[in-house]
């Protein structure tokens, strides 16, 4: 994972600092990329502790088609709760203390914070007891899931992207076309956030099934880590479900920046030692990756340095 604290570095040193859409800041770069070989370890960073459970949920949650926030709450899965929040208090149903802007005035405000953590925490609440609330505000939009699973087609119907590169990578390893999208242009205005992460594709060499993907957008603090191991285990799932073996997972970022509120926590980070990466373990048994649930799935061997804590920019 030396890699990574490489590309931290390099934003520090070489990046320019620019204004960005949630009004933090932040230092970036445009255009890198990174690569990971499968066999060397499960590419999870041991320089800080990083969930990977949440990570195992939020991809079966896209590979499923789900695109609401109530199966990942029900799992214990908060890390898209402020993009259906963002919905929720700009609603006219909404009558609880104003909430514009919440994600900058919980980052410089604790009093404020603390306020947003209630409102919150009862939406959640609500999400899992009322399933017509959960219909209505809970959804993201076309998300992930709904653009890998069934794209629209504009006939009627509807594409399945996964079981589509599935087949073609059985049937053609040759391909050059084994390619998923997410950005859907037309669908892009109706999404709670526009993809990060946009399209990947998939290439057979020798057995080996390797994965690249273009990230548009990338949160190197907080949003990159989970990206990371995130599509590694993708490569995994998909070779396992090819017959093939786990290649390489090519990284490549379009906007790479740190947000100014993470630049204590970087140098914090890159003081660190990087240690032996873990071993994933992939328990599932015969079932597919549509089938598989977030305790099929574990690393073992994982030996990280402390978590470091980070506010996101909503
Ligand atoms: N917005 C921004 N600004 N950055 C993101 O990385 C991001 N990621 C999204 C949605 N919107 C985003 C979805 N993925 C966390 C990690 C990934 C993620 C969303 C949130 C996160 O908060 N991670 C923390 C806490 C995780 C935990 O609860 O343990 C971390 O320290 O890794
Ligand atoms: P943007 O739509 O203005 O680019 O904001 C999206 C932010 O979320 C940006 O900081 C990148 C970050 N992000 C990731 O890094 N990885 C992810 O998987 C997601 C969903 C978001």
């Amino acid at each position: 994972m030396e890699q990574y604290l490489q590309l931290c570095r390099k934003i520090m040193h070489d990046g320019t600092d620019k204004g960005d859409r949630t009004g933090t800041g932040t230092r970036s770069i445009f255009g890198y990329q990174m690569r990971f070989t499968l066999e060397d370890g499960f590419p999870l960073l041991t320089t800080k502790k990083t969930a990977f459970r949440l990570i195992v949920s939020e991809l079966l949650w896209f590979l499923k088609g789900d695109t609401n926030v109530r199966t990942l709450i029900g799992e214990n899965n908060r890390i898209w709760d402020e993009w259906a929040f963002e919905k929720w208090a700009a609603s006219e149903e909404y009558d609880g203390p104003d909430m514009t802007d919440f994600g900058r005035r919980a980052a410089a405000d604790p009093e404020f914070k603390q306020l947003l953590d209630e409102q919150m925490d009862q939406f959640r609440a609500r999400i899992l007891d009322d399933e017509d609330f959960a219909g209505k505000y809970g959804d993201l939009g076309p998300v992930y899931g709904r653009q890998w699973r069934s794209w629209p087609d504009g006939k009627g119907g509807t594409i399945d992207q996964i079981r589509n590169v599935i087949e073609s990578i059985r049937s053609q390893p040759d391909s050059r076309r084994h390619i998923v999208s997410a950005w859907n242009p037309a669908e892009v205005e109706d999404m709670a956030l526009p993809p990060c992460h946009t399209l990947f594709q998939f290439y057979v060499a020798d057995g080996r099934l390797s994965c690249q993907l273009y990230q548009r957008s990338a949160d190197v603090f907080l949003g990159v880590p989970f990206n990371i191991a995130s599509y590694a285990l993708l490569t995994h799932l998909i070779a396992r479900e090819t017959g093939l073996q786990p290649g390489e997972f090519i990284h490549t970022l379009g906007d790479a920046h740190l947000y100014s509120n993470h630049f204590d926590q970087v140098e914090e980070q890159l003081s660190r030692t990087p240690r032996s990466l873990p071993n994933l373990v992939i328990d599932a048994g015969d079932k597919s990756i549509f089938e598989m649930e977030t305790a099929d799935i574990r690393v073992e061997g994982y030996d990280p340095h402390p978590k470091i804590k980070a506010p996101i920019a909503v």
